[in-house]
Order: C-alpha cells, then sequence, then structure tokens
C-alpha cells in the first residue's frame, strides 16, 4: 500500500540528508518543497494507475498520491503533508499510512493533513531566505507556492521576513538521481534478470500466425511473475515492417514466416526501468538480408561498448557506433562515398533516425543532463544508460534497393559504467545471431510450448 516494496527508510534518509547538505550551501533558511505526482484521470470515473513522481519516491518511499514532503535546514527537519486516516474513504480506496504512519513508519518528524496545505506553506514560507521547489513541473503547485508568498509579503510589517530567493529543486534531485547508490544498483540488476526472462519468453513464443500481442503477453507474464508490478513504458513487439517505426504500439498484426520482430520492452522493478530492445526472426533463421544488416547493428553496438568507461561522454559513444554503421553500409553498397562523408553530411540519417544512448534509473529516460554549456557531460562511475543502435528501411524506401526495405532491426542493452568500464546488465539476454537462431529453431520444433 503506502510504502515503495523494497523500501528502507535508512536508504531514503540518507537521501534527504545529502539534499540537506546541499540545501544548507544555499543559505541557513532554505525550505524545500516537493510535491508527488498527480492522479490523472483515464475515461469518467476511472484513474491511471497511481505512481509516484520519480523524484518523490527516491526522496521519500511514500507512495502516496496528494502529499508533499518538506525539507527545512533550520533543524535539518523532514515533514509531510498527506492524507489523513478515514475508515470510509480506506474501504473504498485502500489503506492510507496516515499522519501516525508518516512518522512512524516514513521517518518524518512532523506530518500534517494535505487539506492545510495551503496554510502550511505561508508558515513554512514565513522567516525562510530561500525556497527550492520543481519550478515550472505543476502549474497548480507554482501557484500555491506563489500565493504563499504574497500572503508572507503582506506580513512584512510584523517582522516577518519573506523569501528572497527561489531555486529549481529538480538540478539537485536530478543530478543526486544520475548516480546510482547501491540499493538503486541492486534493484536495477533484478529488473535486467527479470526483464531478460520476458524477452526470453517472449521469444520463444513466437511462431507465425500468432499476434504481436501474444507476445506482449509472454512479456507481461514473465514480467510480473517475476516480481514487477508495470511496465517501465509501453512495450513495442513490432513484426515485419512495423520494427521500422520506431515507438509502434498498436501490437497487433499477425506474425508471417520471413518476419524479423523487434521488441522493445522493459520491466519496472520498485521503481526503477529496464530498457532493451531485441531482434529476431520469426522463421527459424535470419533472410541473408536481414543477417547483413544483424550483423551490421550488432558490431556497431559492440564499438560502442567499447568506449563505455568513465570519462567519455555520450557522444564518443555514439560516434564509435557511428563509424562502424558507416563503414558497413558502404560495404553492402546502401550508400556510397567514405565514411568521413557518410557521417560528416549525415548520409546514414535517414536508416540510423535516432542517437545512440540515453540515461536510465528510476525513469526510462532518466534524470541527468546530457550537455553543460554546449559540452557533453562524461561519464562516472554509476551512472547507467543504454546503447541501442538501430537500422531502419521504410517499407517504401525506394532509395534502397528491394531487399532491404521493410527491414528493421535495434539492439539496446543497460550498462552501468564501473571504475574500469561498463557491467553489462542485461547481458543474460540472447543476441548473437547464431544463439537466437539456435533458440528460435528449438521453440518452432517444440510448438511453442514455452508459451503454454
Ligand atoms: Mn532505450
Amino acid at each position: 500500500m503506502a510504502l515503495t516494496p523494497s523500501f528502507d527508510a535508512a536508504v531514503h534518509a540518507s537521501r534527504r540528508a545529502r539534499v540537506l547538505a546541499a540545501l544548507e550551501s544555499e543559505g541557513d533558511r532554505v525550505v524545500a518543497l516537493l510535491p508527488n505526482a498527480k492522479v490523472f484521470a483515464r475515461n469518467h470515473d476511472v484513474e491511471h494507475p497511481y505512481r509516484s513522481g520519480s523524484d518523490f519516491a527516491w526522496l521519500t518511499g511514500f507512495d502516496e498520491p496528494e502529499s508533499v514532503a518538506v525539507l527545512r535546514t533550520q533543524g535539518g527537519s523532514y515533514e509531510l503533508f498527506n492524507r489523513p486516516r478515514n475508515p470510509e474513504r480506506e474501504q473504498w480506496d485502500g489503506l492510507r499510512a496516515g499522519l501516525d504512519g508518516a512518522k512512524e513508519r516514513f521517518g518524518a518528524a512532523n506530518a500534517r493533513t494535505i487539506d492545510s496545505l495551503d496554510d502550511g506553506l505561508v508558515e513554512l514560507l514565513s522567516n525562510a531566505d530561500v525556497v527550492a521547489w520543481p519550478l515550472g513541473r505543476d502549474n497548480g503547485f507554482d501557484a500555491k507556492v506563489l500565493a504563499a508568498l504574497a500572503k508572507v509579503r503582506l506580513k512584512q510589517r510584523l517582522k516577518i521576513d519573506a523569501p528572497t530567493r527561489f531555486l529549481d529543486l529538480s538540478c539537485i534531485l536530478h543530478a543526486m538521481r544520475w548516480v546510482k547508490d547501491a540499493h538503486e544498483v541492486a534493484l536495477m540488476r533484478r529488473a535486467a534478470e527479470i526483464t531478460a526472462e520476458g524477452h526470453i519468453a517472449a521469444m520463444r513464443t513466437a511462431a507465425p500466425g500468432l499476434s504481436e500481442f501474444h507476445l506482449e503477453a509472454a512479456l507481461a507474464h514473465a514480467f510480473r511473475r517475476g516480481g514487477s508490478r508495470r511496465d517501465a513504458y509501453e512495450p513495442i513487439v513490432a513484426s515485419g515492417p512495423n520494427a521500422t517505426i520506431l515507438h509502434y504500439r498498436e501490437n497487433d498484426r499477425a506474425l508471417a514466416a520471413g518476419d524479423l520482430v523487434l521488441i522493445d520492452a522493459g520491466c519496472e522493478l520498485d521503481f526503477y526501468a529496464s530498457d532493451v530492445t531485441r531482434t529476431f526472426p520469426v522463421s527459424a533463421t535470419f533472410t541473408k538480408a536481414q543477417a547483413a544488416i544483424y550483423e551490421l547493428v550488432l558490431a556497431a553496438q559492440a564499438a560502442a561498448f567499447e568506449m563505455v568507461r568513465p570519462g567519455v561522454t555520450l557522444d564518443d559513444v555514439h560516434n564509435a557506433s557511428l563509424k562502424v554503421i558507416a563503414r558497413g553500409l558502404l560495404d553492402i553498397g546502401i550508400l556510397q562515398g567514405t565514411v568521413e562523408e557518410v557521417i560528416d553530411k549525415d548520409l546514414h540519417k535517414p536508416f540510423t533516425v535516432h542517437r545512440t544512448s540515453h540515461w536510465l534509473g528510476m525513469d526510462v529516460h532518466d534524470a541527468g543532463i546530457y550537455y553543460r554549456r554546449g559540452e557533453a557531460v562524461r561519464l562516472e562511475e554509476g551512472c547507467v544508460l543504454t546503447v541501442e543502435p538501430g537500422l531502419y528501411f521504410r517499407p517504401d524506401d525506394t532509395r534502397v534497393d528491394e531487399c532491404w526495405r521493410g527491414i528493421g532491426v535495434r539492439i539496446e542493452d543497460d550498462l552501468r559504467v564501473t571504475a574500469a568500464g561498463y557491467e553489462n546488465l542485461t547481458a543474460a539476454i540472447p543476441k548473437e545471431r547464431a544463439d537466437i537462431e539456435a533458440l528460435r529453431s528449438d521453440a518452432l520444433a517444440s510448438g511453442g510450448a514455452a508459451a503454454r
């Protein structure tokens, strides 16, 4: 109910201590306010499944809507505004931690009912010098803070100081979330293991005549069975020409012999995402053209992996992958010229479309900046990135020979940067062409038995 499954009070307390230390460098009367994510209506009176905001979950581990966390440098205190106990509402909607629970189980020094937030903000801003909150991310909350500020300013004749400096709390939290602590690494490793089970199950399930969504079901079954309560993002199960659509979501085409299937899916475990793509044939083997593209993407990924270590940038990782892609597109005759021309003139772009990496963590495209003052951020030990080169030839793309049209291949793994290089969290999912073909022919021979 109210707590994240892997909740560890000491972990969250130490994160709050780090945030408080950062706030203390801004002044001795700093108040930080963090509202949780809102509830979103799906249709009529049905809501989307609730998920706490990633910043909020990271800081508090408290998993209820209508809550606001407060940190104050004076006294180093942590408080919560949250929903009070209410037996009638709880019988309809589920149990609440209540104000006592917020203090006893979640370590809040004080808890107040969320209905008192407006008055509470006026009190919190009174005699504060600096107010930090995630500016510009929740218009309703921005308005509440500014309304409280206006009220505090009216009290200045009563010897009350009004805040004069405003900080974006998101910047502080996101810089910390970018580097994963031991608690987070353990969760991400486990999320990756569960995701591996899902991909292998889906790979074994494929057979001509099944729908893409039957593979989606195999993923979901393995994810839930492994302990993941939700996906990190909507799974992409794209067969045949659908694999050339980057964020294909329909997942309702019938698989046919000779198709490739591109699956981009990852489970979320206790707020931590995994993000993996594999591409495999519905038949037992890749066709010659599919194999040529597949081997090229795989080689590009291997070259990108080689780059990953502290001190390099995502641009370095991307460029290593791109060089292999450019060489390969020239070798198989899809492009003409030199590797330099292909890269400098972006001749590969119609077929590569996207870049190679993004940060991964609580959000599938995780917190963390990519550039600062025009300079690419350098990898540090403990940050997690994806490496996911791809090649996509639209079915109607007359710039390439007919044999390539309709082929889409992406291969994606999740890498944690270590002192010496990287740890591939998702290495257990078959990726070598021989391993995939062995798995596929075994699955077809056993009549998709793994699905039942
Ligand atoms: Mn990705």
